[in-house]
C-alpha cells in the first residue's frame, strides 16, 4: 500500500468498544430527538438536557478502550508516517488512545469545552454545566465543543485539500447519512482516488465505493491493514 490515504471513521468503529452508534437499532437517535440534543436551537431551548446528554456520553467514553480496529489504524500510521489522515465524525478519543496522531475531529470532541461568547476552548471537565465560567473571558456561556446540525464542521479546508491529493479513501463504520462527510467518497473519486467502504452493512453511499467489505470493524480493518 502506498501514497496518501484519507480514512473517514464514524460511530461504527467505536461500537465494539461499547460506545453507542446513532442510527442502529438501539442507537442514540432512537432514545433522543437529535433536534433536542444536537442542534444550537435545542441547546438554547434546554441547555441542561444537552449538557446531561454529553456528560453521559463523556462518562461512557471515559470508560471505553480502543479496539482492534483503532489499533490497526494506529499501526498503519506508524508504518506510513505522514501519509495517513484520519477524519473522524466521532467525538470520542479512541483513535488517539490507540496511538493515532494525525486525527481531525470534524464534529468536535467530548473532551473539549467551548465558550459561546469568546470562542475560547479548554479541556472539558467530566461534568460540564452551561453556566460554567469561561477561563478566559469569565462569561457563563459554556457549551460542548461539538458540531451540531446546521453548524459548519471543523477542518473542511484541510479535508478538502487532503481529498484532492488522496490515492486512497477508506470509510469505516459510518452510515453515510450525514453531510458533508457522506460526500467525501464522491470528492475522492472525482480526484481519482481508489475508494473502499469497510462497514457492518452497506451504508447509504455504498454504491459510490469502488470496493466494499462488510463485517465488524475489528475484523475488516485489521484484515485490510495487514
Ligand atoms: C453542515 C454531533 C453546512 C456530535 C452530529 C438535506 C440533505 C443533505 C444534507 C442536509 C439536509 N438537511 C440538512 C443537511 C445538513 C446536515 C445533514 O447532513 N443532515 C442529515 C441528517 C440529512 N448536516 C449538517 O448540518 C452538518 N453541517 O452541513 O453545515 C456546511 C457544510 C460544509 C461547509 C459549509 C457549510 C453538521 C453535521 C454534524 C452533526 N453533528 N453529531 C455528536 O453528538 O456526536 S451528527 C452525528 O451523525 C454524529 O456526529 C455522527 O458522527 C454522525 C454520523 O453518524 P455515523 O457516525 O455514521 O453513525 P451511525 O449510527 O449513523 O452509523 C453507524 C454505522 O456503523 C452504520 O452504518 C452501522 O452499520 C455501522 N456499524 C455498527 N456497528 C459496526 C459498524 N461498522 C463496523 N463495525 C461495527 N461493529
Amino acid at each position: 500500500m502506498n501514497g496518501r490515504i484519507v480514512i473517514l471513521t464514524g460511530a461504527g468503529i467505536s461500537a465494539e468498544s461499547g460506545l453507542g452508534t446513532f442510527r442502529d437499532v438501539d442507537g442514540l437517535w432512537t432514545k433522543y430527538d437529535l433536534n433536542d440534543v444536537a442542534t444550537p436551537e435545542g441547546f438554547a431551548r434546554n441547555p441542561n438536557l444537552v449538557m446531561d446528554f454529553y456528560n453521559a456520553r463523556r462518562a461512557n467514553a471515559a470508560e471505553a478502550e480502543p479496539n482492534a480496529a483503532h489499533e490497526a489504524l494506529a499501526r498503519l500510521e506508524a508504518d506510513y508516517t505522514g501519509e495517513i489522515l484520519i477524519v473522524t465524525q466521532n467525538v470520542d478519543s479512541l483513535h488517539e488512545a490507540a496511538g493515532s496522531k494525525n486525527v481531525l475531529h470534524m464534529h468536535g470532541a467530548l473532551n473539549s469545552a467551548l465558550c459561546n461568547a469568546c470562542h475560547h476552548r479548554w479541556p472539558a471537565p467530566a461534568l460540564m454545566a452551561s453556566d460554567d465560567l469561561c477561563p478566559r473571558c469569565n462569561a457563563a456561556a459554556t457549551r460542548p465543543d461539538v458540531v451540531w446540525f446546521g453548524e459548519i464542521p471543523y477542518g473542511m479546508d484541510v479535508i478538502g485539500e487532503a481529498l484532492s491529493k488522496a490515492d486512497l479513501f477508506v470509510s469505516i463504520g459510518t452510515s453515510g447519512e450525514v453531510y458533508p462527510a457522506a460526500n467525501f467518497v464522491a470528492e475522492a473519486d472525482r480526484y481519482g482516488a481508489h475508494t473502499i467502504e469497510l462497514n457492518l452493512e452497506p451504508s447509504a453511499r455504498a454504491s459510490r465505493f469502488a470496493e466494499t467489505r462488510f463485517g465488524p470493524a475489528t475484523q475488516t480493518v485489521p484484515e485490510w491493514v495487514n
